[in-house]
């Protein structure tokens, strides 16, 4: 045995990243024996992963290893949707797309094509760079990446003016903290620790949501309010804020637009009044106001649960205006928190390199995917589908649509993915795709201040390749030539960033080589705003926005009402009177490891948490098989009675893979496709439903007697 072999056999431990669509991208370390991973867990010296990882990746081997992977490429030979796939070779899946696109290209045009990706891997280069490269070159059209973030995201970035917020670590000196449409416990783990370090010196923690979550439940206060109703809530703390003279007038008047016209518009806002309007009691909403406004500092971590709602925009906008009322934001730890990612000077010119769309590309938005596969005013209708990073078949809305636009005989698609998912199901290609540990990327985080470099731990398993070879291969089959399609990860990687940028300052690529992860370079106690600096068009925290009126929209914050409740929709709420939510599983991320034998194990089956008085009013006793519906679609759970759901909303945690549910359709089946206020974004939490005993086990229809 030589001396290198001996090395290569000897146990050695390296770093990997977590590319999973969480907050929280750990630092990894995995111990590898010879060209196997033996042993994964949380970086102990990395300030934020702190030595562990989540319920969810501490079994990460169990996925990578896993006899379900795809290790090779496949051809459908059954009925799409039927599962039935043959083995055949890298090239003769590139030969079929390469070949396909193009007669797709001379018959219909380029924008014929619709990539369809998310956040699989939020590796900067997984998530969106060879990809984008390539489609851009062809001329496909465009997708509007709306399903999760995009209407929060705009609220946030037309009050504060980007994607920034506390800093994460420093919310060990809030003294009050709200963790509002946040379920950190299950998916934001790694900022549980700093909050419970803030609670050791003395803050108070608050979660505001209609479901009792694992937070909740660890939560001094527990305000279970209305789904959707979030803005009036923060409109009610105003009124008491101005009412009582705990505004920071300094603040304000330095680094605010807008204020009176806000201060009169909360002025209507009694705590009568938004108590009849989110279910919450009038004292709630005051002393949550008064302890709110004087705690100092008040952190609010938000997070995307209320954002999935027809007012999801205005919801995160209006509660990104208190902080800079009440001049939280002076302090380390003030102010609110939805995504740190606007801190990192990701350059995405040179990444996307958005400058080789055509002009006149249309964009499509992927919350609309049912309706776009199967409208036939579409010119050009969408001929070919390259799934990526993504299973819409299981997260997108309106799932009858989406599968039966799938469905479609004369639709080209091609699933790149680990697993075979619902959405593999239905293609015409499949292709298998690395796992984390098995390729080189680098990150920014929306959760934390970290950039990390991902360096290969082991050998790729079987034939499977990672998002960029995938596409670089692609476009030399095509033969198209321009230089940036064959850059190699390292080149992109290398100019990802704008290194010349203040907050890399002292971070070069050898340096991430060598440490894997280092913290951008802003203080050790940052308070972005402290004292104003907003990245909006007045340089202020902006309560009243031009942007906006320019849009059409309410310029000043308010609340916007869900488009399915009693109070909007009485008709429908009268056949469909249950508000259904379909938050994440404490062991599922979207639809990634609900398919992994433990998970499953844990999260034992799909399940309806409902109220005991909404439960007794239908003969819904624990257990028993339920029926949910509405006009859009029906799904099975077993119900769970309980007060974990607040009267009158029924909880469906999510989401599990279709395929694996009891008739064949999960939450998604009830959700809609109608979008936002601000963003695009998808409203998956503003649903009407019935719930009734189901006829039979396994059985959709509607009950029989
Ligand atoms: N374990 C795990 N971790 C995850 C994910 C996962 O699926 N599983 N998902 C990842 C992704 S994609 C994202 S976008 C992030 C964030 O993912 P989110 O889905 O935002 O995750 P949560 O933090 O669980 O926030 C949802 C919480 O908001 C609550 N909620 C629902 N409607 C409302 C409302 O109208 N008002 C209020 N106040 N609350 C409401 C829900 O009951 C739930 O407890 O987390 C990531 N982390
Ligand atoms: N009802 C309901 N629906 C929801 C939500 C909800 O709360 N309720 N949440 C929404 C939110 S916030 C989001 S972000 C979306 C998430 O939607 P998606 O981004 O589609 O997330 P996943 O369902 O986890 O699917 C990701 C897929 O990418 C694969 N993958 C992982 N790594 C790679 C890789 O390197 N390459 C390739 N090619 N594939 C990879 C995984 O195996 C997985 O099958 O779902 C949304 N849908
Ligand atoms: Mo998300």
């Amino acid at each position: 045995m030589t001396p290198a072999h001996a090395d290569t056999a000897a146990l050695r431990t390296v770093k990997s990243i977590c590319p999973h669509d969480c907050p929280d991208t750990c630092v990894m370390t995995v111990n590898i024996e010879g060209d196997r991973a033996v042993a994964i867990g949380g970086d102990p010296d990395h300030r934020f992963t702190q030595g562990f990882l989540c319920a969810k990746v501490n079994r990460y081997l169990e996925r990578v290893y896993s006899s379900d992977r795809l290790l090779h490429p496949l051809r459908r030979v059954g009925k799409k949707g039927e599962g039935r796939f043959e083995r055949i070779t890298w090239d003769e899946a590139l030969d079929t797309i390469a070949e396909r696109f193009r007669s797709i290209i001379e018959e219909h045009g380029a924008q014929a094509i619709l990539p369809y990706s998310y956040a699989g891997n939020m590796g900067l280069l997984s998530y969106g760079s060879m990809d984008r490269r390539f489609f851009h070159s062809i001329g496909a059209s465009l997708l509007a990446r709306t399903i999760c973030s995009s209407a929060g995201g705009a609220g946030l970035r037309v009050t504060l003016g980007r994607s920034v917020g506390f800093d994460p670590e420093a919310i060990v000196n809030a003294r009050f903290i709200v963790a509002w449409g946040a379920n950190i416990v299950s998916s934001n783990v790694h900022l549980w620790p700093f909050i419970e370090e803030a609670r050791r010196r003395g803050a108070t923690l608050v979660a505001v949501d209609p479901y009792r979550s694992r937070t909740a439940e660890k939560a001094d206060r527990h305000l279970a309010l209305r789904p959707g109703t979030d803005a009036a809530l923060a409109l009610g703390v105003m009124h008491v804020i101005f009412r009582d003279g705990f505004e920071d007038r300094d603040y304000i008047e330095r680094y605010t637009l807008g204020a009176d016209r806000l201060r009169e518009r909360a002025s209507e806002w009694t705590p009568e009044r938004t108590a009849q309007t989110t279910g919450l009691t009038a004292d709630e909403v005051e002393s949550f106001a008064r302890e709110y406004a004087t705690a100092k500092p008040s952190a609010i971590r938000l997070n995307y649960g209320l954002n999935r709602h027809a007012g999801g925009g205005m919801a995160v906008r209006t509660i990104a205006c208190l902080p800079a009322l009440t001049g939280a934001w002076r302090r380390p730890g003030g102010g609110v928190l939805l995504s740190t990612s606007g801190t990192f000077p990701v350059n995405n010119e040179a990444l996307e390199r958005p400058d080789l769309i055509p002009p006149g590309t249309r964009t499509l938005n992927m919350s609309r995917l049912g309706r776009i596969l199967l409208d036939r005013e579409l010119s050009p209708p969408v001929k070919a589908l390259f799934v990526y990073n993504s299973n819409p078949a299981a997260v997108a809305p309106e799932q009858e649509m989406v599968l039966a636009g799938l469905a479609r005989e004369d639709l080209f698609t091609v699933v790149h993915d680990l697993f075979r998912t619902d959405s593999a199901d239905y293609a015409d290609i499949v292709l298998p795709a690395t796992s984390t540990l098995e390729m080189f990327d680098i990150h920014k985080s929306y959760g934390q201040l970290y950039v990390s470099l991902n360096q290969p731990a082991i050998a790729p398993l079987g034939e499977s390749k990672p998002n960029t070879e995938v596409f670089r291969l692609l476009a030399a089959r095509m033969g198209l030539d321009h230089p940036c399609l064959r850059e190699s990860d390292e080149e992109m990687a290398r100019s990802v960033f704008r290194w010349e940028h203040p907050h890399m300052k002292g971070i070069t690529y050898e340096r991430l080589e060598r440490e894997a992860s280092v913290r951008l370079s802003v203080p050790e106690s940052f308070a972005p705003f402290a004292e104003g600096g907003f990245f909006t068009p007045s340089g202020k925290c902006e309560l009243y926005a031009e942007a906006l009126e320019a849009q059409g929209l309410d310029p000043l914050a308010g609340y916007t009402p869900p488009r399915e409740s009693a109070a909007t929709a009485p008709d429908l709420a009268r056949r469909f009177p249950l508000e259904f939510i379909s938050p994440p599983a404490h062991h599922f991320l979207n639809s990634t490891f609900s398919a992994q034998p433990v998970f499953v194990q844990r999260e034992k089956e799909p399940s309806l948490i409902i109220h005991p008085t909404d439960a007794a009013v239908r003969d819904i006793r624990d257990g028993v098989q339920v029926r949910v519906w509405n006009d859009r679609g029906a799904f099975l759970a077993r119900a769970t009675v309980s007060d974990a759901a607040r009267p009158g909303v029924v909880v469906g945690l999510s989401t599990w893979w279709p395929k694996m549910c009891p008739g064949g359709r999960n939450v998604n089946a009830v959700t809609s496709q109608e979008l936002t206020d601000m963003g695009g974004g998808a409203a998956f939490y503003d649903a009407l439903v019935e719930v009734g005993v189901a006829a039979s086990a396994g059985d959709l229809s509607r009950r029989a007697s």
